[in-house]
């Protein structure tokens, strides 16, 4: 049975359209879901949007619709963004369905009835823009302004029903220490660990229910009252999978998600499953915020990198290069990633026009030209000492990927691949097949190292597919190999699975070369 890897993204507002952040993290979860399935993982992949915002609510209302309706417009845009650019979720949660909302009123339930969750009063910072409380001190450090928009803070008194979270302090303590790769990368956990210094204070678990009474879910038992958002939201990663074929997915391996929310993954959430005697996800991942030419993206700048011009960047570039740009530039560590156009085009020609792209239609050139495109049988066997141990150099590019994959170095794993096709082009560089070929008595010889070339470029291009899935899958097709079933991990590695006789295509450039002074795509 193949081990089960469970793999989420935040749920995203729908009170408003997605843009370049909601896509990275869902690419970023993308990728690794790719990576693990060709490992043989057995893979699930949840995506979804977060529903029931109060922001939802009003802006609806600014337009004259009801929430659902303006959520159902958004979840489609996201939907429809998160197809485009090749995502491969197993599902897409909406926290407005009764899948969702009959289990958060289960979860609900237990954990009043084992006295977790109970009335009383509250009174605290209330973040508006974030839909968040803030503790005393936090707030004072902000200045009294929300940390992440900088919007005032309002002092809010509510009864509410709260969540004993002081009660797992402790516990929540000595799992992070025993539990190293937790919450990741290490400065953030270092960022928890500080805060949780401070000691935890109880939070609400359920707001005044809307006078319409017609947003959010109902506290059991309790009509006058809805379930905090934040809550309803968190317990996604569980409902999603709450059913007889899902339920062994639990654990999760990796929630990815950015900074700004990373306080109610590392600590509520796990919390909250401590509470319900769950065992809690192997780990959290809080990367980074792209910012923009420089600065920050917000609504008042109005300069998000918004879908249309994504859709902009992929015409000229393809989605393989837009996704490739953002996987190996991306704000995956501590610090933020600037998304500038300069560095998109110095990225793409290199890695991939120049990179790849040529090294394959080079590859597949020399193929067309001296076998009639067909993969020659390489004299001396796939592994003919011809200065390069490729079977040994493949295996180390993949292991590296592998090891890579599970630290969430995305960069380091494709870096693997890309080693790889570099070293085809040493290896051209240096064995001149093209000279070779002069003299017809070297054509046993240039027909080894185009083998190899070609077996070298098929197994860097699987390293490289679950960043460019299609343009891969390409690059495989191009490179004569159609493996007749989903193959293994090792089979996909394992040198020589290449079989002469099989015909290679030329085709146009996979990616032809950016023109550098042209202006940046426009939206
Ligand atoms: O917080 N760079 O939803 P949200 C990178 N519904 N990633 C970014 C980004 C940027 N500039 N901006 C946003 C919520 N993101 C809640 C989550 S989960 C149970 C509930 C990404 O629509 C990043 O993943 O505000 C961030 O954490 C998330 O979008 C916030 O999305």
């Amino acid at each position: 049975m193949p081990e089960p890897f469970y793999i989420t993204t935040p749920i995203y507002y729908v009170n408003d359209k997605p843009h370049i952040g909601h896509c990275y993290s869902t690419l970023v979860a993308d990728a690794v879901a790719r990576f693990q399935r060709m490992a043989g993982r057995d893979v699930f992949f949840l995506t979804g949007t977060d529903e029931h915002s109060e922001r939802v609510a009003s802006a609806a209302a600014e337009r004259d619709l009801t929430p659902i309706q303006w959520a159902d417009a958004n979840a489609a845009a996201f939907k429809e963004a998160f197809n485009w650019m090749g995502f491969s979720h197993d599902d897409f949660i909406r926290t407005t369905e009764p899948r969702h909302i009959e289990r958060v009123e289960a979860y609900i339930r237990t954990l009043i009835e084992n006295g977790d969750v109970a009335l009383g009063e509250y009174s605290g910072w209330w973040d508006h823009s974030q839909e968040e409380y803030l503790t005393e001190t936090v707030a004072r450090d902000a200045d009294y302004k929300s940390p992440i928009t900088g919007k005032p803070l309002v002092k809010r008194t509510e009864n509410n029903y709260f969540f004993k979270l002081s009660a797992y302090q402790d516990k929540l303590e000595a799992h992070i220490a025993a539990n190293p790769d937790f919450i990741r990368p290490e400065s953030r956990r270092n960022e928890v660990l500080g805060r949780l210094r401070d000691g935890l204070q109880d939070v609400p678990v359920s707001r005044a229910a809307p006078a319409d009474g017609s947003w959010g879910i109902r506290m059991p038992g309790a009509p006058e009252h809805v379930v905090y958002v934040w809550i309803d939201a968190l317990f996604n990663y569980m409902s999603a999978i709450d059913t007889d074929e899902r339920r062994a997915y639990w654990p999760a391996q990796v929630h990815v998600l950015a900074k700004d929310i990373l306080w109610f993954h590392a600590v509520i959430w796990p919390c909250l499953l401590m509470a319900l005697e769950k065992p809690l996800p192997e780990c959290v991942y809080a990367h980074s915020f792209w910012i923009r030419e420089g600065r920050k993206m917000s609504k008042s700048l109005g300069n998000f990198v918004d879908m249309p011009t994504v859709l902009a960047y992929a015409d000229r570039f393809s989605v393989d290069g837009v996704r490739w740009y953002l996987l190996t530039q991306g704000p995956l560590g501590a610090t933020d990633a600037d998304f500038t156009y300069s560095k998109f085009v110095e990225v793409y020609n290199a890695d991939l026009a120049n990179g790849i792209g040529n090294a394959i239609s080079r590859v597949t050139n020399m193929i067309g030209k001296y076998f009639d495109g067909i993969i020659p049988e390489p004299e001396g066997g796939p592994n003919a000492d011809i200065g390069v141990d490729w079977a040994k150099l493949a295996n180390e590019k993949s292991r590296e990927a592998t090891e890579a994959m599970a630290r969430m170095d995305l960069a380091g794993a494709l870096a693997a691949g890309t080693a790889l096709a570099s070293a085809v082009d040493q290896f051209v560089n240096d064995t001149v097949p093209f000279k070779l070929a002069k003299d017809p008595a070297n054509m046993p010889k240039v027909g080894a190292i185009l083998y190899q070339c070609a077996e070298a470029l098929r197994i860097a291009a699987y390293l490289l597919s679950p960043a460019m899935p299609t343009a891969m899958c390409d690059a495989i097709g191009r490179l004569g190999y159609s493996p007749d079933q989903t193959p293994s991990y090792e089979t996909l590695t394992t040198w020589g699975q290449l079989v002469p006789g099989s015909t290679v295509r030329k085709g146009d450039a996979l990616f032809p070369r950016a023109d550098a002074k042209a202006d940046a795509p426009a939206s």
